[in-house]
């Protein structure tokens, strides 16, 4: 894509910052290079995207639109490096001039467009399909504040806002002209034609102007540049009404743009509110029509044919349920704008759509309350009652088995509707993201929908990108892995297989550590800038980083954190392996047990950091907001992988993922894609404890477990939850009491107790294992080499063949 040669490159941010910022390289802050280097990129990726677009339109290939109300594609500057073959020659032209690389890139503000598992996927996702050279596009909001950056103050988590674009996002390009208009609200009309049909009109609705922002999308060295479309709101045109300050409607009118803009204002309004619902609704409506209509206008500039033929060259890809809304908004638009009947539109429209679940907690599962749609979006309720009763009625009539289950299959019911039954009615494809839990989907959660839609069902284990999460964060093992089996890999990831002929190569195997402890050392370094926290390097650096959930278990980790410091205050002189923890995880602002969580942490951290008995054996840390870019200066350091989610519950995780490709070892339940890895890797080369999803699921069934009976019987349990409630860690001794009920009095709803002995025992083979290096860099070596299966370039090819069919 480029000409470049490191002397050329410092010629051209020296002309860059000449031109644009009026300064010298001597002179320039970093952020001036940092506008300067993404300024050269644009420069280079502009014409590419223009001919990939044209070469879309030539070919008229198939493009699938991937819509997400996430995409968490943090920074932007190192990746796009990359693709376009220019990181080294960056790299080395910075250092030339002085500059540490690491620093000028720091300058992007991460795109926080996104919570957590998902947002992530869709940005891997949108990667590896540019990479393979598919024409695919993301479709998402541009929201100005992303997830809140989270600060710690005394232990507790304090929510900021994250204000990403305060300064220029030197990636988007703003498309006014393709802007197109929302409308919320009015009442709906209908009148007889003449033939009998309906003429269907809107009064008095809301008008709100969707803009799109296109952000480049850059294959890995193959010129092919996608696009991420994040659709902004704005006053319509037609609704400025141009006052001036002294006119009485002035202040009125601030405040309906204000609310106009709060559209894309956040990600993730507080849903504990009506207006915060009412909000989180718009904004599915608005991403989903400013989609659809986008997609039309493409089709219609790229082929001279009817809408009905958009199947075949259009596939549009929802993640979750959150676009689910695309199902009557096509129908509305195919209907009432284009004139089509009901039965040619909801043919089109369900050879259009498919829908991947992500999820399985009831209260991940989107319910609307009929009045609230019915109030935003009159027309689209209109629609999905009569989606609603004609499938009833398909039910009544061709599943006489199934009456009496109406209810429960029912879009709507008890004034609710269910999100994902439309999506499940509404698509072709419905597919879960590892193997266990599109069979907790087949057989469990969505059992009647598989009778119904037995081959609507498919399952697509998720992936990441390994040229970020390998190639990039941590370019010393790649570097390493590229001298014994060669570059290939890049581009084949399954090739990373050949390393198994290196596992018992001693020379490599130490190469490999060397670049652990250099990653551990980088780690230890940040840590001690931020928090003056000194990390033992030779510890294992033993990780837990996600979003903090219940079901995820961060406090299992922390119970066995406490039962580790215990033995250690008995028994001073135990033999133990050095042990560092490291969590990062932000907890949602109104979640209350997962604050608590964080508190702990920290309240642990100090006793155990601080204690002079402790020495380096033990060490606590919790990393201040979590995002991309931390996920990526950790993971790289990584040996133990904590993913020891309540079996069931972990839809696939993509942590998981990203840490073995990087070498950790894998710490887990028998959930989501860990099941997936253990097959891969084989009983030896990962940790696996705990209850099965079977069992979990059998307990549910029965109404759970008696927690009490562990904590009476097993004393190390007991010694644990009672520190807890008796002020051991905190400043008072009702400091964690809701967290301590919750097992005692509520069961443990997420098996903490019942797991935990368990998850201690594995932890001593753990320490055991960890003593002799050549075998665990032989299971880490083990471990990458079969990561090549968790890339996203494999998760794409099998969309792209079983459901895009590109
Ligand atoms: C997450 C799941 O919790 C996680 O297991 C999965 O790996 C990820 O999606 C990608 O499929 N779900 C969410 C969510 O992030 O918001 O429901």
């Amino acid at each position: 894509m480029h000409n470049y040669d490191p002397a050329s490159f410092h010629t051209a941010i020296e002309g860059k910052l000449k031109r644009k910022h009026r300064t010298t390289l001597e002179e320039a802050t970093d952020k001036e290079i940092y506008y300067s280097i993404a300024s050269i990129i644009q420069d280079l990726v502009m014409p590419k995207w223009f001919e990939t677009n044209q070469e879309i339109q030539q070919n008229k290939s198939k493009q699938v639109y991937y819509i997400s109300m996430e995409f968490l594609i943090g920074r932007l500057i190192e990746s796009n490096l990359q693709n376009c073959g220019l990181l080294d020659i960056c790299n080395q032209t910075l250092l030339d001039l002085g500059r540490r690389p690491e620093r000028i890139y720091e300058q992007e503000h991460d795109a926080a467009l996104g919570n957590g598992g998902l947002g992530r996927l869709a940005a891997c996702f949108l990667d590896s399909i540019a990479s393979l050279g598919y024409a695919g596009h993301g479709s998402g909001i541009r929201y100005r504040y992303g997830l809140f950056e989270q600060r710690i103050i005394h232990g507790n988590q304090v929510e900021l806002p994250d204000y990403w674009l305060k300064e220029e996002y030197p990636w988007e390009t703003r498309k006014p002209d393709e802007a197109v208009e929302i409308r919320f609200g009015g009442t709906v009309h209908e009148h007889k034609r003449r033939d009998g049909s309906l003429e269907i009109s809107y009064e008095n609705t809301d008008s709100v102007m969707a803009v799109p922002y296109d952000v480049p999308v850059l294959g890995y060295h193959n010129e092919v540049v996608n696009t991420l479309r994040l659709w902004s709101a704005e006053l319509s045109p037609a609704e400025n009404k141009g006052l001036s300050a002294s006119d009485q409607q002035y202040y009125h009118h601030l405040d309906h743009i204000h609310s106009i803009e709060q559209i894309s204002g956040f990600l993730y309004p507080d849903d504990s509110t009506f207006e915060g619902k009412e909000l989180r609704l718009k904004q599915q409506y608005f991403l989903v029509s400013a989609t659809i209509k986008n997609i039309i206008a493409n089709f219609r500039r790229n082929h001279d044919l009817p809408l009905s033929m958009m199947p075949e060259y259009t596939v549009i890809q929802i993640n979750d349920t959150h676009p689910s809304l695309a199902v009557p908004e096509l129908m509305r638009i195919l209907m009432d704008e284009e004139g089509y009947g009901w039965e040619k539109a909801w043919q089109i429209t369900t050879n259009l759509l498919a829908y991947t679940n992500h999820t399985t907690l009831s209260e991940a599962l989107e319910k609307w309350p009929v009045s609230m749609i019915q109030n935003l979006l009159p027309r689209l309720y209109m629609i999905i009652h009569e989606i609603n009763e004609r499938f009833c009625e398909q039910i009544y009539t061709t599943h006489p088995e199934l009456r009496d289950k109406i209810h429960e299959l029912a879009i709507i019911s008890y004034e609710q509707i269910h999100m994902a039954h439309l999506a499940i009615v509404g698509s072709f494809s419905v597919n879960g993201v590892a193997k266990i839990h599109t069979e907790i989907l087949k057989n469990k959660e969505m059992k009647n929908f598989y009778t119904l839609y037995p081959k609507k069902f498919n399952n697509k284990t998720n992936g990441i990108t390994h040229r970020r999460w390998l190639q990039q964060v941590n370019p010393c093992l790649a570097s390493k892995i590229t001298d014994v089996i060669g570059p290939r890999w890049v581009h084949e990831p399954h090739k990373l297989m050949n390393l198994l002929r290196y596992t018992n190569d001693a020379p490599f195997l130490e190469t490999m550590k060397d670049c652990k402890q250099h990653s551990k050392h980088l780690l230890a370094k940040y840590v001690y800038e931020q928090q003056g926290v000194k990390l033992n390097t030779d510890s294992i650096f033993d990780v837990q980083i996600k979003r903090l959930h219940e079901y995820k278990r961060q406090l299992m980790n922390v119970f066995h954190i406490i039962y580790l410091y215990n033995e250690l205050k008995d028994n001073p002189n135990m033999d133990i392996t050095p042990r560092t923890f490291i969590f990062a995880a932000k907890a949602a602002p109104s979640y209350h047990l997962a604050k608590e969580v964080i508190k702990l942490i920290h309240h642990v951290a100090s006793v155990v950091n601080n204690d002079p008995d402790i020495k380096d054996k033990l060490k606590v840390v919790f990393l201040e907001n979590y995002n991309v870019s931390l996920a990526e200066k950790i993971i790289p350091a990584a040996e133990v992988s904590e993913q020891i989610s309540t079996a069931s519950k972990e839809a696939s995780g993509t942590g998981n993922m990203k840490m073995m490709m990087n070498g950790a070892i894998t710490c887990g339940t028998l959930d989501g894609a860990n099941i997936e890895i253990r097959d891969f890797v084989g009983d030896d080369n990962i940790f696996i404890f705990g209850l099965t999803a079977e069992q979990v699921l059998d307990y549910y069934a029965h109404g759970g477990y008696d927690a009490k009976s562990i904590y009476h019987a097993d004393v190390r349990v007991k010694r644990v939850l009672d520190q807890l409630n008796g002020g051991v860690f905190g400043s008072q001794e009702i400091e964690f009491k809701d967290l301590f009920y919750n097992i005692m009095y509520h069961n443990d709803p997420f098996f903490v107790l019942k797991d935990f002995g368990p998850y201690v025992e594995t932890h001593e083979m753990i320490d055991r294992a960890y003593r002799d290096q050549n075998h665990w860099q032989r299971m880490a070596a083990t471990n990458i080499a079969h990561s090549g299966k968790f890339s996203s370039d494999r998760t794409i090819m099998e969309y792209v063949s079983d459901i895009w069919k590109l």
